[in-house]
């Protein structure tokens, strides 16, 4: 039987002709998973390097649960206009999927309005390794190039509604 198609993220939501030409960009990535995680990476870096973003610098910590603290951390530097923070939880793995999956979200939530920095969440969360591969320029995208201009485009929204 066929695999049935679901859109992904990408097919509905969003915009590909994005500039972030004069914009600089961290990414900071969770090692824990990092077959996935680094491909998370190279497609937040081919998302931004075809949007001509100014600069892209790479940070790592040991998993997910990490991302929200470096996120503030980099966020309150000033240095960048945006952060894209990539990780991989994977149910299967863990009994506490749940908590770190879930403080990784809510963490991010939190240093994006806290700082109003940007923070784009590509933390994959899934049942199985093969759903995080799929996702991971497999079959149904790269959630690290979709959650890279997914920044781009909150900080040219953030320029247009403070008139920047
Ligand atoms: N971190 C992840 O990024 N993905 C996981 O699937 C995961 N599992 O399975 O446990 C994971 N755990 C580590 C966690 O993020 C912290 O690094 C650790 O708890 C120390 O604070």
């Amino acid at each position: 039987m066929m695999e049935p198609h679901y859109p992904t993220m990408s097919e509905h939501t969003m915009q590909w002709d994005l500039d972030a030409s004069g914009l600089k960009f961290a990414i900071v990535v969770a090692r824990f998973n990092s077959g996935i995680t680094d491909k998370l990476v190279q497609g937040a870096q081919e998302a931004l390097e075809k949007s001509q973003a100014e600069t892209v610098d790479v940070f790592d910590v040991p998993g997910s649960f990490e991302l929200p603290l470096a996120s503030k951390q980099l966020a309150m530097t000033g240095r960048y206009d945006a952060i894209v923070a990539l990780g991989a939880v994977i149910r299967g793995e863990t009994a506490h999927f749940d908590f770190v999956a879930g403080e990784a979200a809510r963490g991010l939530q939190q240093v994006m309005l806290e700082t109003t920095v940007p923070v784009a969440f590509g933390v994959l969360t899934t049942d199985t390794l093969e759903q995080a591969e799929a996702r991971a320029g497999g079959q149904r995208g790269n959630k690290g190039f979709d959650a890279a201009m997914t920044a781009i485009e909150m900080v040219r929204f953030g320029q247009s509604v403070s008139g920047a």
